[in-house]
């Protein structure tokens, strides 16, 4: 049986989904994870915008289509017209995609430039990519950082998720503009979250940066998003995000162990 969710999402009505605060996967879901920060709004309603554009589009061709089938076909219109151009068709023809494309490109380029850094970030998250784990680091909090790997199948606890469930998760505040530069040791690898529309590549040599402010507090996870060999699918990413007076406990007591373990 086809799933009503199905149906909706190709009637281009299901934009968005539900809305959960722990953004982890549910069967059936689909369509983009509920927005967790501005740029992963603005990615929604860009995509919501599009939809619509793309469902215009689709019923315009067809219905010309149909027009063409039903008034032009041989029993309606036995003799056929035999002049070739049409000057005001033609520029119609060339000038209506050119608006459509216009329409498409002012709002993507605003929001890519929207996404690529902050002028004023509160703090900053650096992130290394690994064969095949993320280690990240608070330079606003040094020497606070640590390695963080996937939990394997075998030792997940009840309710932690297959595949995206990690030892040490990253910790961050929620309303706070937070500057997250990203680099990688070895090969590419990509820090993405969906949640919080973040994929920013992870290149040796380099760094990258991007920008994150999370409006809800929870629990979000994404995946490396660059094939980076043969454990590429078990590197995952989890972050926790906290209130600010959490996220300073959380600082103080990673603070304390890094101390003690030196
Ligand atoms: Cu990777």
């Amino acid at each position: 049986m086809i799933h009503p969710k199905l149906v909706l999402h190709f009637l281009g009505l299901a934009l968005t989904a539900s809305p959960a605060l722990a953004q982890a996967p549910q069967p059936w879901e689909l369509g983009l994870q509920a927005a967790a920060s501005p740029v992963m709004e603005r990615i929604s309603s860009l995509n919501g915008y599009l939809t619509y554009l793309i469902v215009g589009i689709v019923l315009l061709v067809v219905g010309l289509l149909a027009l063409v089938v039903i008034r032009f076909g041989e029993k309606r219109h036995p003799v056929p017209a035999t002049f070739s151009h049409n000057t005001k068709l033609e520029v119609l023809w060339t000038v209506i995609p050119v608006l459509i494309l216009l329409a498409i490109a002012v709002p993507s380029f605003k929001l890519l430039y929207y996404m690529d850094r902050t002028q004023d970030a509160e703090m900053t998250l650096k992130v290394t990519g690994h064969q095949w784990f993320w280690s990240y680091s608070y330079p606003d909090h040094t020497p606070v950082g640590m390695d963080s790997f996937i939990v394997y199948e075998d030792s997940l606890k009840p309710g932690q998720k297959r595949l995206l469930e990690v030892d040490n998760r990253v910790v961050l505040p929620v309303d706070t503009t937070i500057r997250v530069i990203v680099t990688a040791d070895d090969v590419i690898h990509s820090w993405a979250v969906p949640a919080l529309g973040l994929k920013t590549d992870a290149v040796p040599g380099r760094l990258n940066e991007t920008w994150v402010r999370i409006t809800t507090p929870g629990t979000y996870y994404g995946q490396c998003s660059e094939l980076c060999g043969a454990n590429h699918s078990f590197m995952p990413i989890a972050i926790d995000a906290v209130s600010k007076q959490e996220f300073q406990a959380w600082i103080d007591q990673a603070r304390q162990k890094q101390a003690l373990a030196k």
